[in-house]
């Protein structure tokens, strides 16, 4: 008989990616989305395999809904994947953020232990827990001290907590996955790889004349969504629940991403790009490179993409879909480089 997974917003990036993934493994997928006043964009990303997943709207805010449908569904894979992700707009929703994130993961354990403790769980938890913490080898890991910088993150040591504190209380099978940054073009365009790779696919075509950023001095360590979904999965395989980093060990500044992406397409970035204040943060989290090797050495798992592949991807995705070009000038602009 099939493994039946429930996916709270399998509507976004890492959900649509893994509800992919689990039907190719022979899952039954079943997933909630938020109801929204435009419902004919919000499946954009699942639309593709919408005839074989099952999806009911439904909301982390809303304890009744997930305890009906868990009640109902009696999975036996719960990824809650949900969140209220930006971390610069969390400054501007603070309490949206903490009820989803922070509420929202006490809600759905509340729903999980009543309905199918039997289940596994898995929680998006994130690396932007680790806030200013670095340990002295310039990178993070799961023992690292927790000290975040914006409510994005406050609220995601909430989740992470929780779900450890469960998992003690009442012997179940929850998990947490500390997932640094992670990317593809499925992301959502306010995040700063895909709005680069957007924005620069536009100036090259002659669409569009400059980027506005913020603080172009960050580092973060930029994995591909694919990858990280599988962790998630073969987190849930393993016999006893954990707390696993994820990561691919190397860092990047958002500048040099810049200058990688712009120069992909025969650009200098410095004639394109300017720095608007209104793209910086209150507090900025200025660096993450994560070791994963806890993951590595006891699940196996290991990345296939490396930070080209993953950029190379996003950039014919976007010339893609501005096809203004023709497709000659297209193959000689990625066989530049
Ligand atoms: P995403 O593209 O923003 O997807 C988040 C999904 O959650 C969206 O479908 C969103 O629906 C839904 N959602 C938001 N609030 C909700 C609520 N109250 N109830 C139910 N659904 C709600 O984010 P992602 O990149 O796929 O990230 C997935 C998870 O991993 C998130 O928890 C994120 O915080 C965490 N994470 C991400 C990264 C990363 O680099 N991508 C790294 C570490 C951790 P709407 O479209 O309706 O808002
Ligand atoms: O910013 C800088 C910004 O918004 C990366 C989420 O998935 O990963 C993600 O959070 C860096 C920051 O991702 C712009 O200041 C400069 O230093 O792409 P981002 P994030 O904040 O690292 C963590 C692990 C998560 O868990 C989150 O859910 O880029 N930056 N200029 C900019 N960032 C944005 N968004 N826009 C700019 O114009």
């Amino acid at each position: 008989m099939s493994k039946k997974a429930f996916i709270t917003g399998i509507a976004g990036q890492d959900g649509s990616y893994l509800a992919e993934y689990l039907l190719e493994l022979g899952y039954e997928v079943y997933g909630i989305v938020r109801r929204n006043s435009t419902p004919e964009h919000q499946e954009s990303r699942i639309d593709h395999i919408s005839d074989k997943i099952n999806t009911y709207y439904g909301d982390l805010l809303d304890q009744g809904g997930l305890q009906r449908l868990l009640d109902d569904i009696q999975p036996d894979e719960i990824y809650n994947i949900a969140a209220q992700s930006h971390v610069r707009i969390s400054f501007d929703i603070p309490q949206f953020t903490v009820q989803t994130n922070a509420i929202g993961v006490l809600n759905i354990l509340e729903a999980y232990k009543r309905s199918c403790p039997n289940a596994k769980f898995y929680q998006a938890s994130s690396s932007e827990m680790f806030g200013l913490s670095v340990d002295e080898d310039n990178s993070q890991r799961e023992t690292t001290p927790m000290n975040p910088v914006s409510p994005y993150g406050c609220s995601k040591v909430f989740g992470y907590n929780i779900v450890r504190n469960y998992r003690r209380a009442y012997g179940l099978h929850a998990t947490n996955g500390i997932l640094f940054n992670h990317e593809s073009p499925r992301r959502g365009s306010n995040f700063v790889t895909n709005k680069v790779v957007k924005a620069a696919a536009r100036i090259k075509l002659g669409l569009q004349d400059k980027l506005e950023l913020g603080n172009m001095d960050s580092y973060r360590d930029w994995g591909h969504s694919y990858d990280y979904v599988r962790a998630m999965h073969l987190m849930l395989q393993n016999d006893e629940p954990g707390d696993w980093v994820v990561a691919t060990g190397k860092t990047h500044s958002v500048r040099e991403m810049c200058d990688y992406v712009f120069e992909k397409l025969g650009l200098d970035y410095k004639k394109y790009v300017i720095q608007n204040p209104k793209y910086m943060r209150p507090e900025e989290l200025p660096y993450l490179k994560g070791d994963s090797s806890k993951i590595r050495n006891e699940l196996g798992w290991s990345p296939k993409y490396s930070f080209n592949m993953l950029m190379d991807e996003m950039i014919e995705h976007w010339l893609n879909v501005y096809q203004k070009i023709d497709y000659e000038t297209k193959c000689s602009i990625l066989d530049r480089n």
